[in-house]
């Protein structure tokens, strides 16, 4: 009778799993007590909603329902007497399959230079887009063996996000991600089936759908002198059309630093992933491995070779005016390089690159700040780095945690009671990938420790992203019941089906408004809007996915612990 009011409960919307910690946030926070109701009707729990430590960044405190004690799998709503009804949702083995499995998959959809089938795809099928055969070398890319006008070959990988251009800064920490996902938890992905057009061969399908970006930034290094393009771009952005349609000529300009160091971090992970899988992919290793290790070489020469869309537009032509992706600073992206290559060659030449920085200048990876991505590494492969010239393992440790334990203080205190609802700065432009980036940080922690105080955080930022937040939306297409319908991706707007292309992660609340779009509040966990205009909030991007990904899926394949 009250489920007009669902949306005042704010709750993961998809499910949790008997053991773990459950909780949903009801906006109004007069205390009163609240019941769970099965199927057939019945009350089988009941609870009293307490009220949050801390109010909301609008100023109000929350009521928070803890159900965490009542473990029986079965489906249920949470009911407040006289006032609300939530939706529905399921207390599961394995609850959460369904979504992890989704993440990744969405991968699929945005691949370029393929037709997306329907028995892959379903109704979300389509013709392939950009073949990029014949890509024009800019005149910002010119080398002495690709004179300007050249035409290379550099077909593959997914579109970057809304748009169809292909950069390489952002694919290198959102392939990355997914390759950690792997070497992470290899025996559970191993299991994981995806439908895809490699799922019959035997490699793991988050390896194959990994793969199909891998190969493309292959591609995307110069091989007279290992430098790697930054991106590889229409001169402006495509309009909102589908991606056969779209056929405007495609370039790919300027080497650049970050691009080279971020493939060169991304090979090397690859080398050491691939190499465990030499009948399958015979050579790959070794190839990746030379690349990346040229790549590192062409960095060390041209360390400051930085992408500056603007001036680089005052020198050439034609004018080049998509993402940008410009990071003014590189010594991130020199200190995960070289983790990532020490780890796989264990040459003690990349150990003078691998700097430490004091506890608050650590920070949970983005993609223009990649440095925590390369201590990632070598706390995971600490066997290998002990042999290593590399000494300053415990201490990198001991800081990490000390990290991890900054960004867990007080979480419980807030209107949502999640790490991503402490600060207001996690709101800015794809604010979804921070609350995802930070479940990874967690669960390394957790991995390290065994404390399962970081698991249970890593769960509640999960918990965010399906629906316990200021909008009440499930940021996953196709996934809840207030899933986001309208995201600012081409094809999702194009191709006349009324849902999206499920699996892609909204960017989030941003007050921003870079897009001019006004949203219905300008607080920072409420300023959002589903509508396909939005691009500052709700757009869909692949380092926004890829940590989504890894989060669902290592909760998944932690169930139970
Ligand atoms: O994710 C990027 C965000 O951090 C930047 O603030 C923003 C503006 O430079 O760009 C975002 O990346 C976009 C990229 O430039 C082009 N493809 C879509 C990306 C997501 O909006």
């Amino acid at each position: 009778a009250y489920s007009q009011n669902a949306d005042s409960i704010r709750l993961n919307q998809i499910g949790f799993y008997p053991g773990a910690p459950k909780k949903a946030i009801i906006l109004d926070a007069d205390h009163g007590i609240f019941y769970l109701e099965n199927t057939a009707g019945k009350k089988v729990f009941t609870g009293t909603i307490s009220r949050s430590v801390n109010k909301g960044f609008n100023g109000k405190y929350t009521g928070i329902a803890n159900f965490t004690q009542f473990n029986a799998t079965g489906t249920y709503k949470l009911v407040i007497p006289q006032k609300a009804e939530s939706y529905t949702f399921t207390i599961a083995n394995g609850a959460l399959k369904s979504v992890a499995d989704g993440a990744i998959k969405g991968f699929y959809y945005i691949r370029a230079s393929i037709e997306i089938k329907e028995q892959y795809a379903g109704k979300w099928h389509r013709a392939a887009g950009h073949p990029d055969d014949k890509v024009i070398i800019h005149s910002s890319a010119v080398s002495k063996g690709r004179p300007e006008g050249t035409v290379i070959s550099s077909p593959g990988g997914w579109y970057d996000a809304g748009d169809y251009n292909k950069y390489i800064v952002n694919s290198g920490i959102s392939t990355a991600t997914l390759l950690s996902l792997y070497e992470d938890f290899p025996a559970y992905m191993q299991t994981v089936k995806l439908n895809i057009p490699e799922s019959s061969n035997k490699l793991p399908d988050v390896l194959d759908e990994a793969l199909w970006n891998l190969r493309w930034m292959l591609t995307m290094q110069d091989p007279a002198d290992g430098g790697v393009y930054h991106k590889l771009t229409n001169p402006a952005f495509d309009a909102m059309i589908m991606p056969d349609q779209a056929t405007k000529p495609r370039y790919v300009v300027q080497k650049g630093t970050a691009a080279t160091l971020d493939f060169a971090a991304v090979m090397a992970q690859a080398s050491r992933i691939f190499a465990k899988f030499p009948q399958q992919l015979p050579g790959l290793a070794d190839s990746c491995r030379m690349a990346a290790t040229q790549a590192w070489d062409w960095a060390v020469k041209n360390p400051a070779v930085l992408y500056n869309q603007d001036k680089m537009n005052k020198t050439h032509e034609p004018k080049i005016v998509t993402g940008g992706y410009g990071d003014t600073k590189v010594d991130d992206e020199f200190v995960w390089a070289a983790c990532e290559l020490l780890v796989t060659t264990q040459n003690h030449i990349y150990v003078p690159y691998i700097k430490l920085v004091p506890v608050d200048a650590m920070t949970v990876p983005n993609w223009g700040d990649v440095r925590t991505m390369g201590y990632y590494t070598l706390l995971k492969h600490q066997d290998i780095v002990y042999t290593t010239a590399f000494n300053e393992l415990p201490g990198l440790q001991t800081d990490f945690l000390k990290m991890a334990d900054n960004l867990i203080a007080n979480a419980g205190d807030n209107a949502y009671q999640t790490v991503m609802n402490k600060v207001a700065k996690n709101f800015g432009w794809g604010s979804s990938s921070v609350a995802a980036n930070q479940g990874m940080a967690l669960i390394l922690a957790y991995k390290l420790t065994s404390d399962k105080k970081y698991l249970d955080n890593a769960l509640a930022n999960l918990d965010y992203l399906l629906g316990r937040n200021g909008t009440g939306y499930c940021y996953l297409t196709g996934f809840g019941h207030k899933p986001v319908m309208h995201p600012h991706h081409r094809p999702s707007v194009a191709d006349g089906i009324e849902e999206p292309v499920p699996g892609l992660l909204s960017g989030g609340p941003n007050p921003g408004r870079q897009d001019k779009v006004p949203t219905p509040s300008s607080v920072p966990d409420e300023a959002f809007i589903d509508d396909e205009n939005a691009y500052a909030v709700n757009e869909i991007a692949i380092n926004w996915n890829a940590p989504m990904a890894y989060l669902a899926n290592a909760i998944q394949a932690l169930e139970g612990k």
